[in-house]
């Protein structure tokens, strides 16, 4: 029998990659009231006055301002939680997610 031992001579490092975090996006539209906009920032992403109504504005003037990032399934449930806040008031305020690069 053979006694040679065999040592690997590369290393193989197992390499662990982090989860993507995924955008929430605040989308602008004609018919939100702002104070509307800001309420809602401030209740389902635990934002201050003074921040929500930075986000409310950015996305007022841009048309779009990113929210948070988050790991994919609460991205996800945020943004629908808030989608739904407006739906119940009759608002068209629409909150989308996307990966981050
Ligand atoms: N544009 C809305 C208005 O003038 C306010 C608004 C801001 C709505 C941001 C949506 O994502 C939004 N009443």
């Amino acid at each position: 029998m053979s006694q040679i031992a065999t040592k690997p001579r590369t290393k193989v490092r197992l390499k662990t990659e982090r989860p993507r975090l995924h955008k929430v996006i605040l989308v602008n539209d004609d018919y939100t009231p702002r104070e509307f906009v800001v309420a809602v920032l401030k209740a389902e992403f635990r934002m201050s006055e003074d921040h929500a109504y930075q986000v409310m504005i950015t996305a007022h003037r841009r048309g779009v301002c990113v929210v948070a990032v988050y790991t994919k399934d609460v991205a996800e449930t945020k943004a629908t939680r808030a989608t739904e806040a407006g739906r119940r008031k009759g608002y068209p305020l629409q909150f989308t997610t996307e990966p981050e690069e």
